[in-house]
């Protein structure tokens, strides 16, 4: 494109609550500007935003996707993003590349969660940030009601630069140039020489004030606000005039610091495509990148030959000589490369960095359904992860599962979904079973005895066992003062390794034993029966006989909760966390109507809890967990576990 140059181009996010119309207006846009000769729709399933058979089934984003938009000598990459919260993953990837952010607010539902969430971000991120309110077809919308509401929201130094013709159902056109005397005002605030002018009562030109709401913009001073809607497409030939002439170009934003002529381009997402093979989406941030490049991954400390190099609109890709800086263009079959590694000069090497990915907050055992399956099963768990890092595979060592962990039900669902499409592999899945793990409440001391005798070469191993509760966190710990030789120093080492083999299997309902105090204290040998293998055996047998006269308890893992959610349900929150066995650490107003809780529950009581809270808040709440540590579980729901993992054996 040895048209364009980086000052040209527009690199704007497209962030809401979901179901706002982001999707719908980069369709819009896209249209507008003549990208496609009909303009998708989200709800025919014919955006070419939403390209993925899984968001046209839903009808709703689950991915980032970008629509290159030629608007007179620009380009303005619309990076559209999910307003989920289960594809928070996506939506700061696309702020990561952004040089701007268009908050989408509907007319007709006003200020949601996912647009406070998306606005925080904005502010925590300092990017230069414009509102539009869409739907403003919508029977009962009013833009001017919708402004006040963000003005009351966000601050005064949101201003509408748009105004409309006709409300609601009669809403026809966005007029511009007509700006009222308080967004004059804003705009003359932003610069010591139109306040002058304003001040002396000189009408300021459409470019001056253009130019004020620029600069206002970039220090984010002011946060214009236009009026749309992208179903009728009204608005969107004054939407791509304001954003060529308003948003900053790659030029205008605080840039990383690239050696002149080097090389760097941050990997911002990954595409698993099973025909195409793996598609890496980047940026250009330093020189020009040119198909058939030899590139340094610094993250990785590997070479990297890039072959063609694509721009891409939605899911189509077309081959080009080369990528600019500032723009936004496709990699097939990198080798090494995954999202967030910056491809660059081995000589200049430099990492761009990549964003804070929130954690996991939902988890599924995942299990192959037939013998193909599991042959396939690693790889393709390997590669839906590489193309969304914010899904995690655990390899849960205490109850031997293979578990999936992610932002929520429907995005791990959506996960195995589409690996079974993508990769044809079939995965059976459950809710994890719960670590649980064993302990002690009192103190005992066992002898026992390991012996067979009759006949050839015996068995023998004698020991006596103090077991008590040991400190938290510390897992078994083994001492021995045994006089005298009773037991053989040699023999010592096998007592330890039986202690500690029983100590894995579990006792009481075979899950680890942790935070006993085992102390070797007597014992006897045999001159030519006794064994290592004797002394393991009977350190076991009388391990597991001392934990069952020990008080035996299970212990469960307790999560560390925070939960927002909208001050109308907190009273819903927190009265169905009490029934989760959960403790309440605290309860805070957040402003703009948000409560805070910070709660501790069980794992148990938690497994979904990110489909509860939604339904509880009407998706507006929003929560994080983290694992934080084991407390006795009582004896009432010990019971249960013990009793079912004994039918679960015997079956
Ligand atoms: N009436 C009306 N509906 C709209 C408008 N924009 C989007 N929608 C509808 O709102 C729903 C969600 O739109 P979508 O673009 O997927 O929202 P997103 O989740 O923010 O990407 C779809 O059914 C759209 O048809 C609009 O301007 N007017
Ligand atoms: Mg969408």
């Amino acid at each position: 494109m040895a048209d364009l140059s980086t000052s040209q181009i527009r690199n704007v996010a497209f962030v809401a609550h979901s179901g706002a119309g982001k999707t719908s207006l980069a369709d819009a846009l896209f249209f507008t500007s003549g990208g496609t000769n009909r303009q998708g729709k989200v709800d025919d399933q014919t955006s070419l935003s939403d390209y993925e058979p899984e968001e046209q089934r839903r009808g709703s984003s689950i991915q980032l996707a970008v629509l290159p938009c030629r608007w007179k000598d620009y380009k303005i990459n619309v990076i559209d993003t999910p307003g989920y919260a289960d594809f928070r993953g996506d939506m700061l990837s696309g702020l990561r590349v952004a040089d701007a952010v268009l908050i989408v607010v509907s007319a007709a539902a006003g200020i949601e969660i996912g647009a406070q969430q998306a606005w925080n971000y904005t502010e925590d991120l300092g990017i230069p940030t414009a509102i539009v309110v869409n739907k403003l077809d919508r029977e009962n919308s009013s833009f001017e009601q919708t402004c006040d509401e963000i003005i009351e929201s966000w601050g005064r130094h949101c201003v509408p630069v748009h105004s409309v013709d006709g409300d609601g159902e009669s809403f026809g056109s966005v007029l511009t140039g007509e700006l009222s005397e308080s967004t004059i005002e804003t705009v003359a605030e932003s610069d010591d020489e139109l306040m002058m002018k304003y001040l002396d009562d000189e009408a300021l030109s459409d470019d001056e004030v253009n130019a004020g709401i620029k600069s206002g913009m970039a220090s984010r001073s002011i946060i214009p606000i236009f009026a749309a809607s992208a179903l009728n497409n009204i608005g969107t030939d004054e939407l791509l005039d304001a954003i060529t002439t308003i948003f900053p170009s790659p030029d205008e934003v605080e840039a990383p610091s690239v050696p002149e002529g080097a090389q760097a381009n941050l990997i911002f997402k990954t595409s698993a495509d099973p025909f195409v093979g793996k598609l890496s989406y980047f940026r250009v941030y330093g020189a020009t990148l040119d198909s058939n490049a030899q590139l340094w991954n610094a993250n990785r400390g590997e070479n990297e030959r890039v072959g063609q190099v694509y721009l891409a609109a939605g899911k189509e890709t077309s081959g080009v000589d080369a990528v600019i800086r500032g723009d936004i263009g496709v990699i097939s079959r990198l080798n090494h490369t995954k999202t967030f590694d910056t491809l660059c000069d081995k000589a200049t090497e430099l990492k761009l960095g990549g964003v804070d990915l929130p954690s996991p907050v939902f988890a599924l055992a995942v299990s192959p359904r037939g013998q193909s399956d599991l042959d396939k099963m690693a790889d393709s768990l390997s590669r839906i992860i590489e193309e969304d890092p914010t899904l995690e595979l655990e390899r849960n060592t205490d109850t031997s599962e293979t578990v999936l962990h992610g932002l929520g039900d429907i995005h791990v669902d959506l996960a195995i979904e589409r690996i079974a499409r993508k990769f044809e592999v079939n995965l059976d899945t459950a809710l994890p079973n719960i670590a649980y793990r064993e302990t002690v409440g009192g103190q005992t001391s066992v002898s026992y005895k390991h012996k067979k005798q009759s006949g050839g070469h015996g068995q023998y191993g004698h020991v006596v066992l103090d077991i008590s509760p040991g400190e938290t966190g510390k897992g078994i710990t083994f001492d021995s003062k045994v006089v005298g030789g009773n037991v053989p120093k040699d023999y010592i080492p096998a007592v330890e390794k039986g202690v500690r083999n029983a100590a894995n299997n579990g006792v009481v309902a075979g899950f680890p034993v942790v935070d006993v105090a085992v102390m070797l204290t007597d014992g006897s040998s045999h001159s030519v029966d006794s064994s290592g293998m004797a002394f393991e055996i009977a350190a076991s047998m009388g391990f597991r006989q001392a934990v069952r006269e020990a008080r035996p308890t299970l212990l469960e893992p307790v999560m560390k909760l925070r939960i927002l959610t909208p001050e109308d349900c907190a009273g819903d929150v927190m009265s169905d966390l009490s029934t989760r066995r959960a403790q309440i650490g605290g309860m805070d107003s957040k402003g703009n109507g948000v409560t805070e809780i910070i709660a501790e529950a069980p794992a148990s009581t938690m497994q979904r809890y990110a489909a509860d809270l939604r339904s509880l808040t009407n998706a507006r709440g929003d929560f994080t967990a983290i694992m934080d540590h084991y407390e006795p579980l009582p004896a009432q729901e010990a019971n249960k576990v013990i009793a079912s993992r004994q039918s679960s054996e015997e079956e």
